[in-house]
């Protein structure tokens, strides 16, 4: 089913596309499951439809997609199933009723909403309430629906959920929810052929709108992936989604997925974890740009105040170089980055002097929309992070594509070692890691991971291992005597079969 990001999500009614042959069973028996509690919960009406976006997990280029570099991650199987019936507009009512339910009832608990007839909806990002990542979803449903047709009015739902995406787990269970429930909305008000690009581009927008002001990959992840691939996604100079075959092996490329069990609570930590440095990066692109004498496209352009668009307006000044490919041009804002910024950060009034506006205007420009928390912005270990990473997902890019030729015993050496190159500048430069996904890495690479590195937006969460097959056992072995038993003594079976998973490449979403 090679279908490309031009498509629509397509409407499938076989789930054997979807899931590996020994999922199968229990995929079905979990559609039925969840087919059964949703007329159990409405009144004995059967469900008209589900649609349904899977998690990811990111394999290369991490916290650079909202600095507009490309990125390299793959949809996982897990996802998450959005079971709905419509319930039409009651004329005599200005609005309508949709209600949300998730099979996992002690941990999300039901809610309600109504929707006025102009079909805006209020989000409280002050409250961390899962419902709100459907709102999120909900709303930018419904922008587009006002888009093809000025005045429209969206009608009432019934919804029940079931995720398989692990929460908080940097798997992006956020991004498959907030996908999954903008197809449903759309689906559920006629719309049949819903554009990959445009479903992506509205779950990016709506999903800030729970508090995060998270770049773009995840809900392309969710949406454009193929089964079987990789896929790599550019921001620059608009949204792209090509999939990246992994060339055959011997031993094949398989990649391990394994939990921390820290929290990554980055909702409530975003001031001073996920968007100071979205902040930074900001901040080093205008702080470059005006040690450099360049103007950056204002934030409505497609680059806007980003890392790469500083990079754009840089090479743009200097006519006999513009031709210079990506890899050079990254290495040159590298070693800028290097001459004009200094290691021991800055302060608000630094920054404030040389992009000549008071504190109070800085923090107006760029802190008020996300708030932040800082004395001091680093953004030169930033930058450096961020152009060495857009580097690095080249490299990786590259040898997928072009693999050597004697790839059975080189590339996966290859690849392991970008991997683990990409996990150092996350613990030491861009300082997103945490002790215990540190020691799990050091603890896979000594069982016999090529590569090993945290992934998504860390401080906790999950971590990728490039293991070849015959070590699996090993390294799962490992991490189970020196990290799981030692947190938690009595840790169940469950729990370790939860921990770490070895997921082929999941399809994006489908009704
Ligand atoms: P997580 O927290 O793993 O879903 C976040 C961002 C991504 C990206 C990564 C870091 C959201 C929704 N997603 O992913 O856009 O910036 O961190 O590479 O916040
Ligand atoms: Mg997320």
């Amino acid at each position: 089913m090679p279908d490309t990001m031009n498509d629509a999500v397509p409407v499938m009614r076989d789930i054997d596309d979807l899931y590996p042959k020994d999922a199968l069973e229990a995929q079905t028996k979990r559609v039925e499951n969840l087919k059964n509690r949703f007329a159990y919960l409405y009144g004995g009406k059967a469900p008209e439809f589900i649609a349904r976006s899977p998690g990811r997990v990111n394999l290369i280029g991490e916290h650079i997609d909202y600095s507009l570099y490309e990125v390299i991650p793959m949809a996982i199987i897990a996802d998450v199933l959005v079971a709905v019936s419509a319930v039409s507009r009651d004329p005599s009512s200005d609005k309508v009723r949709v209600r949300v339910a998730n099979l996992n009832r002690d941990k999300f608990s039901s809610g309600e909403f109504m929707v006025p007839a102009h079909g805006n909806i209020e989000i409280d990002a002050s409250t961390l309430q899962w419902t709100n990542y459907f709102k999120a979803g909900f709303r930018g449903a419904v922008e587009l629906l006002q888009k093809g047709s000025k005045g429209f009015s969206p009608c009432g739902m019934d919804v029940l959920v079931d995720g398989t995406v692990p929460a908080g787990g940097g798997l992006s269970s956020s991004a498959a929810f907030v996908c999954a429930s903008a197809l449903a909305t759309l689906r559920a008000n006629g719309i049949n052929q819903v554009p990959k690009k445009e479903l992506v581009e509205r779950a990016i927008v709506s999903e800030r709108s729970v508090g995060v002001n998270s770049g773009g990959m995840d809900q392309a992840a969710s949406v454009f992936s193929v089964r079987g691939d990789a896929i790599s996604i550019s921001f620059s100079p608009e949204l792209r989604a090509e999939a990246l075959p992994f060339p055959n092996t011997d031993p094949p490329i398989t990649f391990m997925i394994a939990q921390s069990f820290v929290a990554a609570d980055k909702h409530v930590a975003a001031p001073e974890n996920y968007n100071l440095r979205v902040v930074e990066c900001t901040l080093a692109a205008e702080f470059l740009a005006a040690e450099l004498g360049l103007k950056l496209q204002n934030d409505s352009g497609p680059l806007g105040t980003s890392l790469r668009g500083l990079q754009y307006a840089y090479f743009e000044s200097k006519e006999d170089v513009r031709q210079a490919n990506p890899e050079d041009q990254a290495e040159t804002m590298l070693s800028l980055t290097e001459k004009h910024l200094k290691p021991e950060g800055y302060t608000r009034e630094e920054i404030g002097s040389s992009l000549k506006l008071s504190v109070p205007d800085l923090e107006k420009k760029f802190m008020t929309k996300f708030p932040v928390r800082a004395e001091r912005f680093y953004l030169r270990q930033r930058a450096q992070h961020v152009f060495t990473e857009a580097l690095r997902v080249q490299r990786f890019k590259k040898l997928l594509q072009s693999p050597p030729h004697d790839a059975n015993t080189t590339l996966l050496p290859k690849l392991g070692a970008i991997v683990n190159e990409s996990h150092a500048s996350s613990r030491d430069v861009y300082v997103h890691s945490c002790p215990e996904i540190d020691q799990m890495c050091e603890i896979a690479i000594e069982a016999g991971s090529y590569g090993s590195r945290v992934t998504g937006a860390g401080w906790g969460g999950c971590s990728v291992h490039l293991v070849p097959k015959g070590k699996i056992d090993a390294v799962r072995t490992a991490w189970e005597e020196k990290y799981y038993r030692i947190r938690e003594p009595n840790i169940t079976k469950e729990k370790l079969a939860e921990a770490v998973v070895v997921s082929e490449p999941g399809h994006g979403s489908v009704v």
